[in-house]
């Protein structure tokens, strides 16, 4: 039974949690935290390497001990230590430390004071007033515990874009291949590309006498049906994640995919347009009385309501059908456009890969540049660099590029933004570079106003470029700051600066609707790996899903420019 990165990854985290618990050695705990991201990230199949044989401290962070421990979860799907610490320790606590408020300390308290060891204990114990009882809680903490529980209670069952992706394009790939399959979409909210998916909903077109469900139900990461019908059927996988699957004949795959692509929204709003015109619209077809008149194809449907077909990162039902109307349906930026990315990593701070090795994975993605920047001196658990460090960067940047074909490294920095707004590395240096990412990573609780001050006096400075991850969330882990997106976008164009969309997993940001506020006020928008590795440029992917529910177009992009188009675009004037 093959073994995912993400299971691995899981064991690592939990083991991260329960000695967190224990009040164990920080740097131990972030150990198999770090390990636990690398391993998610990582491109290989960790596992498939350990039982190989291959050494497995390649991987960053990951020592012999480490290695060892995932040679054992590969092995026999468990950890000792997992399970000892389980014993000690029950684990549904360490859910409670993913509240925020909840450290160790409280945890524990709240263990062995109230007896509260499940999210859903807690969410009684704070209804009942209970915990503000507690020594070092108070009224306060109570009530915060109280809206956290609620705002996780709505996150808690979904997964993330990418995680999802990991487990629905090898069953897709596997439905592809049984006999009398003739076409498998993944469709819902997964297709639509939002950042998190709840469930899989994966159509499928066959002939009547393909064994698709069967093999379907029998497929190995399978852990529960919950139901299985002749078409329809319902399972719930080992990572959790459920998935539900439809079979229909070829005649009505373009049908059922609008039905199951959604949003629910999108698909009543067409629906009600096809009522108007007389045409019956469910996941059969397009019907006027009983004829069927189309549904083989999406665009036949889209066709029969007089529309082009809309992209499905639109069909949110936010002004897509408006725009299609009336001809104005955006024409979305696609991963190939991209031309170079503007924000990475590098072994100098916190990446895994060399200057040169990320510079030749960006080649053979097709990318022509590459901005290399590292984390500022500020940043001490990333090891962020000091104005030395930067200009001895800059030099190899030069020596690299001289010898370098198909591919430019721009140099650049994520310098972090100061409580005040202003720069952590002086100007002076940072003038001396291509571009500057500017970015908060501390203080995420200033107030509106504050916040907001601050990232518009950091775009006050002459040198600085972009602004990265700009809303600071960490999707299911950290709510977004708050700050006044419309005020920085204006500010932004006025500066002549730029907004990111951050492609890594967890964050994504620029929202959707905030990258749609960039485009209509005229502020371009990067799309940027924030790779720390060479295995991420995979993530770009997701970047552009997020900029395409953004109708972000190529122009709409900085970094859809050449690099000659670019330099000019990077010169602040203002
Ligand atoms: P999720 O799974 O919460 O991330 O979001 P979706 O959009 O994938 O929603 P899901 O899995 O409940 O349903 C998949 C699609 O099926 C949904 O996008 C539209 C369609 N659908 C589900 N229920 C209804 C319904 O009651 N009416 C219509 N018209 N479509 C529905
Ligand atoms: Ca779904
Ligand atoms: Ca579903």
């Amino acid at each position: 039974m093959a073994i995912h990165n993400a299971d691995i990854a899981a064991v690592f985290e939990e083991i991260a949690d329960l000695l967190e618990l224990e009040n164990a050695n920080p740097f131990r705990v972030r150990a198999y935290r770090n390990a636990a991201r690398v391993i998610r990230d990582w491109s290989r199949d960790v596992g498939e390497m350990a039982m190989r044989g291959e050494d497995l401290t390649v991987l960053p962070g990951v020592g012999e001990d480490l290695a060892a421990k995932i040679r054992e979860i590969a092995a026999t799907g468990s950890s000792a230590l997992h399970k000892m610490l389980r014993q000690q320790t029950p684990p549904a606590l360490a859910e409670l430390l993913k509240i925020p408020g909840l450290g160790p300390k409280r945890v524990q308290a709240l263990y062995h004071e109230l007896d509260v060891q499940t999210v859903e204990q807690l969410a009684r114990a704070a209804r009942d007033g209970r915990i503000r009882r507690l020594p070092g809680f108070g009224e306060r903490t109570e009530s915060r515990i109280r809206q956290s529980i609620e705002a996780l209670a709505g996150s808690m069952r979904r997964f993330k874009l990418a995680v999802a992706a990991q487990y629905a394009e090898p069953l897709a790939r596997y439905l592809r291949m049984v006999p009398g399959v003739k076409a498998v979409e993944v469709a819902g909210s997964f297709r639509r590309c939002r950042e998190t998916v709840g469930d899989l909903d994966i159509l499928v077109a066959a002939a009547e006498d393909s064994p698709v469900m069967e093999r379907f139900v029998a497929y190995e990461e399978v852990a529960e049906v919950l139901s299985q019908g002749p078409t329809r059927a319902t399972v719930i996988l080992r990572s959790r994640l459920q998935v539900d699957i439809r079979v229909v004949a070829e005649a009505s795959f373009g049908a059922a995919l609008h039905y199951f692509t959604g949003s629910k929204a999108h698909s009543i709003a067409i629906r009600k347009l096809g009522a108007e015109r007389g045409l019956k619209i469910n996941e059969y077809g397009v019907f006027r009385s009983r004829r069927r008149v189309a549904g083989e194809t999406e665009t036949s449907v889209y066709a029969s309501v007089g529309l082009p077909c809309i992209p499905p990162e639109l069909r949110e039902n936010r002004g897509e059908i408006e725009a299609a109307r009336a001809g104005r349906l955006p024409h979305l930026v696609e991963l190939t456009d991209l031309r170079g990315d503007l924000h990475a990593h590098s072994k100098a701070t916190d990446g895994h890969d060399s200057l040169r090795e990320m510079a030749e994975a960006a080649r053979r993605r097709g990318l022509e540049y590459l901005a290399i920047t590292d984390h500022s001196r500020r940043l001490t658990v990333a090891h962020g660099l000091h104005p030395q460090q930067l200009l001895a960067q800059m030099d190899e940047i030069d020596r690299l590029n001289a010898g370098l074909e198909g591919i430019t490294l721009l140099k650049g920095i994520e310098v972090d933004i100061l409580e005040d707004g202003s720069l952590d590395l002086p100007d002076e240096l940072l003038g001396r570079l291509d571009l500057v990412v500017g970015a908060v990573h501390s203080r995420f609780d200033l107030s509106r106003d504050k916040q907001t001050t601050r990232i518009l006096k950091a775009m006050d400075h002459p040198h600085f470029s972009i602004l990265a991850h700009p809303s600071g969330r960490l999707i299911q882990e950290r709510e977004p700051y708050d700050v006044d997106m419309l005020r920085i976008i204006r500010h932004a164009r006025q500066r002549g600066c730029y907004l990111e969309i951050d492609a890594h997993p967890e964050r994504l940001d620029l929202q959707d609707v905030h990258a749609q506020m960039a485009k209509e006020e005229g502020v371009l928008v990067a799309v940027d790996s924030d790779a720390h590795g060479i295995q991420h440029f995979d993530n770009l992917r997701f970047g552009v899903g997020q900029a395409r529910r953004g109708w972000l177009e190529k122009d709409d992009v900085l970094n859809t420019r050449s690099l000659a188009e670019l330099r000019p675009l990077l010169a602040r004037t203002l």
